[in-house]
């Protein structure tokens, strides 16, 4: 058994190919160093990051802050599970619980773990609170929701790409459709064992789909007047990713149960966390929730740099400016292509456009090779959309020199 040094992308992707899992279609391009706004592949080519992993690196790539916390913290101790205490875990609960708002919160690891967390905490809630019978209790979601792609996510999702063949799903779930207030209320008055409604603020694997502005505060006051949480699935456009530091407080709402993930940890490790008041949180009681690695040390030190960054950069506040410009200049660009780009969207540093396919068939892919070909790393939606999402740290000249690159491939597309 050999350990293979990798020395061309094309032999990355050729030992991909051949062992590993065909569970994804990347871009041709082979990643080994970044830093920043910038990605290099195994030739030494360099790239500007539009995707930041799906919004998990707004702190941007390899962030001194952030990987010097995780390398002072694995040198000293990274994992004791939660048998015992560690002393770090408390020091970073009571930073987001500061930060966010609430009594108290649950670490976990994956974006997808904390929201089963969050439908635990919710249905347990449902039951020593609101009194629903048990195993009774249900969880309104929308349309073209994205929360995860465990079989139990997976049960209320209405992709069916993340769906078919992975049945049978989990009952328990009403979908409705998004930005629709009175679906909302009709689901929610034609079933008292409602005990949570879950929702993106902005739906991003949806193709960045902004709902009409207030409906999340309409939402919430459904919830309040029918005694049902509100859970904010701010995995994607919480930490400073929409120009505000949770995408709910455009609409000035403070959910019930908050979920964050990804930029979390700035996207050096896995780390994500469930934030509530006691009234929720503690309805889950000693050994009936957990995992290994959720609350180790590592994570939690991790957690406080990423966040200590958002912070002291500034970088919501640059996501809201560096928002304005990159929609404006994606406005004009439309104007000069009207035919192939149609639609701009989006909020601070998360943002889409929607590609028309051209007469000869070519498509947002295409459009993502081009890009890719002149160094800018994006990656398309649902065929036509594509997300731009650059890490947060970006400058104003870095995001014209992309949208110059952005341009150029448009304009002869
Ligand atoms: C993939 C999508 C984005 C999320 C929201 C929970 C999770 C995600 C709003 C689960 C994760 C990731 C998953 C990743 C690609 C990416 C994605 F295209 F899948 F849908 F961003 F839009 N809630 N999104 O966006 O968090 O368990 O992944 O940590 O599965 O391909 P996770």
């Amino acid at each position: 058994m050999s350990t293979q040094t990798i020395t061309s992308s094309q032999q990355a992707i050729d030992t991909e190919h051949k062992y590993g899992a065909h569970n994804y279609h990347p871009l041709p391009v082979v990643l080994n160093r970044g830093e920043g706004v910038h990605l290099w592949d195994v030739e030494g080519k360099h790239y500007y990051d539009f995707l930041s992993a799906y919004s998990a690196v707004n702190q941007g790539h390899c962030h001194p802050k952030i990987v010097n916390a995780l390398v002072e913290q694995a040198q000293q101790l990274t994992l004791t599970s939660r048998a015992f205490y560690n002393d770090k875990l408390g020091a970073a609960e009571k930073y987001v619980c500061e930060l966010f708002g609430y009594d108290k919160s649950l670490f976990m690891n994956s974006g997808a773990e904390a929201v089963e967390t969050a439908i635990k905490l919710a249905r347990k809630w449902g039951y020593l609170k609101k009194g629903i019978a048990p195993h009774n209790a249900e969880i309104i979601v929308v349309e073209h929701n994205f929360h995860g792609r465990t079989t139990g996510i997976i049960s209320f999702s209405t992709d069916p790409d993340s769906t078919k063949g992975f049945g049978p799903y989990m009952p328990g779930y009403k979908v409705i459709p998004y930005n629709d207030v009175d679906a909302l209320e009709l689901a929610l008055k034609e079933n008292p064992n409602v005990c949570g409604f879950m929702v993106e603020p902005i739906q991003g694997e949806a193709g960045v789909v902004l709902p009409d502005e207030g409906y999340l505060a309409k939402a919430y006051e459904l919830c309040k007047e029918y005694s049902v949480l509100l859970m904010a699935d701010e995995i994607q456009t919480g930490i400073g990713r929409t120009g505000k530091l949770l995408a709910s407080y455009y609409d000035d709402v403070k959910a019930d149960i908050l979920i964050l993930g990804k930029a979390l940890s700035g996207g050096v490790l896995p780390v994500s966390c469930v934030l509530a008041n006691d009234d929720i949180m503690l309805c889950i009681q000693p050994g009936e929730h957990g995992s290994t690695f959720g609350g180790n040390p590592l994570a939690a030190q991790v957690a406080v740099a990423a966040l200590e960054v958002i912070k002291n950069e500034k970088l919501t506040q640059n996501a809201n400016k560096l928002g304005e410009v990159f929609r404006e200049r994606m406005r004009s660009l439309m104007s000069k292509r009207p035919e192939l780009v149609t639609l701009v969207r989006g909020r601070g540093l998360l943002n889409a456009i929607v590609v028309e396919p051209t007469a000869d068939g070519r498509t947002a892919w295409d459009v993502c090779v081009e890009l890719m070909n002149k160094g800018l790393l994006a990656k398309p939606t649902h065929g036509d959309i594509i997300r731009f999402a650059p890490p947060l740290v970006m400058t104003e000249d870095q995001l014209h020199e992309c949208c110059d690159i952005i341009e150029d491939v448009i304009l002869n597309f």
